[in-house]
């Protein structure tokens, strides 16, 4: 069954669909407990986990998390270690700005008995990776260059290309904690070649943040820090996704 794709699919055009983004390696039990409860009563459509360090409580925060929602968990992998048969669906990132053929197919043929066997849901994902100020943890610990955030035609082209690959969603990314979100023009360029929904994350950190991307078209928006900083917000986040339409 595809529920998650399928979710994101439909909502094309319609509505947004937000994601809470959960690194467990930064909560304690509570912490993780009171961000969970925010994300339900707000309505997220979806809580993302992964992180780009390995977690000893991924299942253990997986279980969790379930137990306190109904929200479906889709992992976020920041490696081949983060897979868990707990969650409900797994990105299967390609990370396609990059160069490095382990996160191009290396690690996927790696994971790949295991992600079948966990009966998640696999949604094939082009990663793209966006530079701006400072090197990001993806661009540290992938070993990537991003594509320079102005070169619009070389991330519509990359973009492009991952649709041809079939890939089922593009994802637009400036890096956990980026001090600017994905440029709006970048996102409406892309939107205006590729079909396919669009995930945007990255240095989100207001509701105005996630209004203006959007309205330049991004399908799906990713927040993590700002609401590990202020859970309460996720309020104002899921409310602007609700009122906003392309
Ligand atoms: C990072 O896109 C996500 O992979 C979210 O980034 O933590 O900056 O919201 P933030």
């Amino acid at each position: 069954m595809q529920m998650i794709y399928e979710k994101i699919h439909q909502a094309q055009g319609k509505s947004k669909i937000f994601c809470l983004l959960i690194d467990p390696e930064n909560h304690t039990h509570s912490s993780l407990l009171r961000l969970v409860d925010e994300a339900d009563q707000a309505h997220a459509d979806f809580i993302l986990i992964g992180g780009s360090l390995l977690s000893q409580t991924l299942d253990q925060s997986i279980r969790m998390i379930k137990e306190h929602t109904g929200i479906p968990v889709v992992l976020f992998p920041g490696s081949l270690m983060q897979v868990s048969p707990h969650a409900d669906g797994i990105l299967f990132l390609s990370l396609i700005s990059g160069r490095n053929p382990d996160l191009l197919i290396g690690n996927h043929v790696l994971a790949a008995n295991m992600v079948r066997k966990s009966g998640l849901e696999v949604i094939p994902t082009a990663y793209i990776l966006i530079g701006g100020e400072g090197v990001s943890s993806v661009e540290y610990i992938s070993n990537t260059k991003p594509i320079p955030a102005q070169k619009t035609d070389l991330i519509t082209a990359t973009a492009i290309a991952g649709e041809l690959l079939g890939q089922r969603l593009i994802y637009l990314e400036s890096g956990s904690g980026a001090a600017q979100p994905v440029h709006p023009q970048i996102i409406r360029e892309v939107k205006k070649h590729v079909a396919l929904p669009l995930a945007v994350g990255g240095g989100l950190q207001s509701p105005d943040d996630v209004h203006r991307i959007c309205l330049a078209g991004a399908d799906v928006v990713v927040v993590g820090n700002a609401l590990e900083k202020d859970p309460l917000m996720i309020r104002d986040m899921t409310a602007v996704t609700r009122s906003s339409l392309q």
